[in-house]
């Protein structure tokens, strides 16, 4: 099989090879689309914890991305670890340079394990350009609490930090609900005139290293394909969720998702 569409990851390397753009790459290939990468910092980490973090300079990051889709254009881009100021503007301007409209911008600012993986002066930076440029944000509760400069604490609350975010610039905003205390994980996407609710069971496992960066990638995967935002996560959701159920179990700490556990999804989708 030909690989659909070709999608842009613009993130950090996981060493352990369950989060960052190792996950991206795996989903994407497990979705039967064609990745291609940008790596904007490479960490030493294992499923207990993150070593160290190396910063890759703004301008060789820039020159990836842009070096990279003047030759092959993506159908779509994914972005997640942006570590500093220079790196989001470096980002943003080489975004205006390749004009591709469907981009997906996951705002990773925190590891499992607890370790930050931006530095605090980015975030506003992040919420002027590049969170109004994408198509789509996808925080998690602490996340979309920063962003928003609200507390979350139940699913009316997801409702209110999302509407914040529309309001100061945000297209389209999916607040993955997986922090709150309940059985049922409900996310939320909201876009300027409509707000779903995706519900779930909640998985009662510590192995769901790098569901984030998977969860992006394949809805980046989904858009690139055609189908609409809101589908697209439905069935991103859908994806996470078999890897989750299937997960290997690798590792002492927060061990990683089974991205090739959906392939009976693969086949739906074509
Ligand atoms: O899941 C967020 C994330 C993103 N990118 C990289 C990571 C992690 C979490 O560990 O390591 C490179």
């Amino acid at each position: 099989m030909k690989p659909r569409t070709k999608i842009l990851i613009i993130a950090g390397s996981d060493s352990s090879g369950g989060a960052g753009i190792q996950a991206d790459i795996k989903t994407i290939t497990a979705l039967g689309s064609y990745a291609m990468t940008a790596i904007t910092a490479v960490t030493s980490q294992n499923t207990t914890g993150v070593k160290s973090i190396l910063a890759i300079p703004a301008k060789d990051i820039s020159r990836q991305i842009e070096f990279t889709s003047k030759d092959i254009k993506p159908d779509a881009i994914k972005i997640g670890m942006l570590h500093s100021t220079d790196v989001i503007n470096a980002v943003f301007n080489s975004l205006k340079k390749i004009n591709v409209k469907k981009v997906i911008l996951d705002p990773v600012m925190v590891a499992k394990g607890g370790t930050k993986l931006i530095d605090s002066s980015s975030i506003e930076i992040l919420k002027s350009n590049l969170i109004k440029r994408a198509s789509l944000i996808t925080p998690n509760i602490p996340e979309a609490e920063i962003l928003s400069k609200t507390k979350i604490f139940s699913k009316d609350d997801m409702i209110k930090a999302a509407k914040i975010l529309i309001n100061s610039g945000a297209k389209n905003v999916l607040i993955k609900g997986g922090h709150l205390k309940s059985n049922l994980i409900e996310d939320i996407f909201l876009s300027k005139n409509e707000v779903s609710v995706f519900k779930n069971k909640k998985f009662i496992t510590k192995n769901t290293h790098g569901t984030g960066c998977t969860l992006s990638s394949a809805i980046a995967t989904y858009y690139s394909c055609g189908k609409t935002l809101k589908k697209s996560c439905e069935m991103a959701i859908k994806y996470v969720n078999h890897a989750i159920g299937s997960g290997p179990n690798f590792g002492k700490g927060h061990g990683p998702i089974n991205h090739l556990g959906a392939i009976n999804i693969k086949k739906k989708f074509k």
